[in-house]
């Protein structure tokens, strides 16, 4: 798919609030800091559209970016970010569930999973409680520009093995850097044949 077009929409507290268009929507969501608005970068080719921070918890709305005026873009507040407080965290989930759980027009969530670390159950219940609501997703594990090899390239595949004691089939995943630009290519087909599913 080429990005022709990829313009901020707006930033949202609620889904109630958000966009009633009904183009499509494809949503990124994992752990603060794990690399979302830079994937977004990455993916739309545009340096400084998702704002980037090396301070945890940079995203706390939710925000929606037309692509090609076919689709939105749609950029969650990172979950398990210990240092906001108990209020704030509560916040901040209410505003990813309201949306993942009640968006009918939500085509796949991708679940964000930084490569350079272990498996981590926050990771791994996120992903389940998405599973009991039927949210369909798939994962980019990120920053794989910084794996050491032998050491960490492991992660990914210990991720999926421990996904497979509760699920039976794994969902598709990518590997990626919002560095090197490694997965662009993978993601932006996929998401082309998604969208070609659904009827415009
Ligand atoms: N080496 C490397 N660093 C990355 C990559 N992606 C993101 N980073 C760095 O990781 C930090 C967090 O990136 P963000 O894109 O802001 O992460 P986020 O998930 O949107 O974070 P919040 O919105 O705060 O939850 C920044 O310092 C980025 O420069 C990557 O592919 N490779
Ligand atoms: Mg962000």
């Amino acid at each position: 798919m080429e990005i022709k077009k990829a313009e901020f929409v707006s930033s949202f507290t609620a889904e109630s609030h958000c966009p009633k268009s009904g183009l499509p929507e494809i949503a990124f969501i994992g752990r603060s800091n794990v690399g979302k608005s830079s994937l977004i970068n990455m993916l739309t080719a545009r340096n400084g559209l998702a704002k980037v921070s090396g301070t945890p918890g940079k995203t706390q709305l939710i925000n929606f970016f037309n692509i090609n005026d076919r689709w939105h873009l749609v950029d969650l507040p990172g979950y398990g970010y210990a240092k906001v407080s108990k209020t704030q965290q509560k916040k901040l989930a209410a505003m990813i569930e309201g949306y993942l759980f009640r968006r009918s027009n939500l085509l796949v969530a991708f679940v964000l999973i930084d490569a350079n670390v272990p498996p981590s159950r926050t990771d791994l219940d996120f992903i389940n409680l998405l599973g009991e609501h039927e949210v369909p997703f798939v994962l980019a594990f990120t920053k794989t520009d910084r794996q050491k090899k032998g050491v960490d390239d492991s992660n990914a595949e210990k991720f999926l093995e421990a996904m497979h004691e509760t699920w039976e089939t794994l969902p598709p995943h990518f590997t990626t850097s919002s560095k090197t630009g490694a997965g662009r290519e993978e993601i932006l087909d996929y998401i082309a044949g998604i969208l070609k599913k659904k009827p415009s």
